[in-house]
């Protein structure tokens, strides 16, 4: 080897560990954000930092209990949370029958509360306090009516932008099903502004994994696939109406709304609470927030339509990075981010939301009822919990 010919080499290596190293750096953004967010949680259990809301429900560093990746849990983990799924939808109802003529089930107890409050509890004030309430009574369901030892994963967006060949959609037995089966359809018209988004591989019923035909009893309310779905007997959703559960997941959203970089620029760039919840719940020609874009990759009945999303098990691990999301956000800066709200209390109009303004999820959770400022803090109220 010549002089020159191992320079050459040198140099060539030295300039590979300059473009390989600045992105080994920032692939993990929102990791390093979340890292911050954590050191700032422990401080608040500690009392050497305050984010305003009462620490003295006995929640420790010890007794923490910690959400992660779904990739990275274990095949037995991930076995276990696909168990304790599978048994919620064994277990009976809470509510009334009569009422609620098309629950079925526990399970289905999660998605009729959800229908009934939705335009109460999206691009409003509540909305992310709700659903961060909705996704932990889901979590302490399977906990503590399923016997579940692990904690309610989440779906890191930006970690899989092929989603079907991911741990969470591969249809593996470990998975949350696969796609839905091949139906030949047109495009999706999606959200508010009725974008046309091209049509997937999928559109049919889940046909691998876990939840292989699983079934859905309420709705449809506002049918988000290019495909006749029978009609709910009654008009507000309600009604039994026993179909499979479709998917057409795609990858026009993970590949242009759901990167690390558009986590990291939610997290960093809104100021204000009105600002950040807004940002993520974009739904415009122009753009997707990752609340939208996150359920559209979904798609399909119920996971596209508005009302009964949370029939589709994925929900679940959209949500807890929905919450994960806002929680990193929240302990940027604890003091200022974590007792404040902005926003109204109705998707269309309604006055201010304020921090005293209740949420009732009924049977889904012991007492039924809390306040806004209750549930803002993830070691304070109800909660116990942080992400890693
Ligand atoms: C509180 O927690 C922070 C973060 O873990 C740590 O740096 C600090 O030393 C702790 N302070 C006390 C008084 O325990
Ligand atoms: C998930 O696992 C990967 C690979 O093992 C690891 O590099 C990463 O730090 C883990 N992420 C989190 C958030 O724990
Ligand atoms: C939960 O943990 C206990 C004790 O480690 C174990 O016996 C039990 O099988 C676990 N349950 C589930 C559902 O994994
Ligand atoms: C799934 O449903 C289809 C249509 O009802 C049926 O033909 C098929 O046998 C079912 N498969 C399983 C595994 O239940
Ligand atoms: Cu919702």
């Amino acid at each position: 080897m010549t002089l020159s010919d191992s320079s050459r080499r040198l140099f060539a290596s030295l300039l590979l560990l300059f473009v390989l190293v600045p992105i080994l750096v920032t692939a993990d953004a929102v990791d390093d954000l979340s890292e911050k967010a954590l050191n700032n949680v422990y401080k608040l259990l500690n009392g050497t930092l305050s984010d305003g809301a009462t620490h003295n429900t006995g929640c420790t560093k010890e007794k923490l209990i910690v959400r992660r990746e779904y990739g990275n849990l274990t095949l037995a983990e991930r076995a276990q949370y696909v168990a304790a799924v599978q048994c919620i939808m064994t277990k009976p109802s809470k509510m009334s029958a009569s009422q609620f003529p098309g629950v079925k089930n526990r399970y289905d107890d999660f998605v009729a509360i959800h229908l009934q409050q939705t335009l109460n509890i999206h691009g409003t004030a509540n909305f992310l306090s709700w659903h961060r309430w909705f996704t932990w009574a889901y979590e302490n369901a399977l906990r503590t009516e399923c016997g579940y030892n692990g904690t309610q994963p989440y779906w890191n967006w930006g970690k899989y932008p092929d989603l079907l060949k991911s741990p969470i959609f591969d249809g593996s037995d470990t998975s949350m099903g696969g796609n839905g089966e091949y139906i030949a359809h047109k495009g999706h018209a999606v959200g508010m502004a009725n974008v046309m988004v091209p049509a997937g591989n999928g559109g049919g019923c889940i046909s691998t994994g876990p939840f292989k035909n699983m079934t859905v009893n309420l709705g449809p309310m506002s049918v988000a696939v290019e495909i006749t779905i029978k009609a709910n007997p009654r008009s507000d959703g309600l009604g039994y109406n026993p179909r499979c559960v479709r998917r057409d997941v795609t990858d026009y959203f993970t590949k242009s709304y759901l990167r690390t970089q558009d986590i990291q620029a939610l997290i960093t760039n809104p100021t204000t609470i009105k600002a950040f919840q807004d940002e993520m719940q974009t739904d415009t020609t122009a753009k997707f927030g990752v609340h939208s874009a996150g359920h559209f990759t979904i798609w399909g009945d119920p996971g596209g339509d508005f009302y009964i999303s949370p029939g589709d098990p994925a929900f679940f691990l959209h949500h807890s990075q929905i919450d994960r999301t806002w929680w990193i956000w929240q302990n940027q800066d604890p003091k200022a981010r974590v007792m404040t709200v902005g926003g109204s209390t109705s998707m269309f109009g309604g006055g201010a939301g304020t921090l005293n303004d209740k949420i009732d999820l009924g049977v889904l959770v012991p007492g039924g009822t809390l306040a806004i400022k209750d549930l803002v803090s993830t070691t304070a109220g109800p909660f116990c919990y942080t992400y890693q």
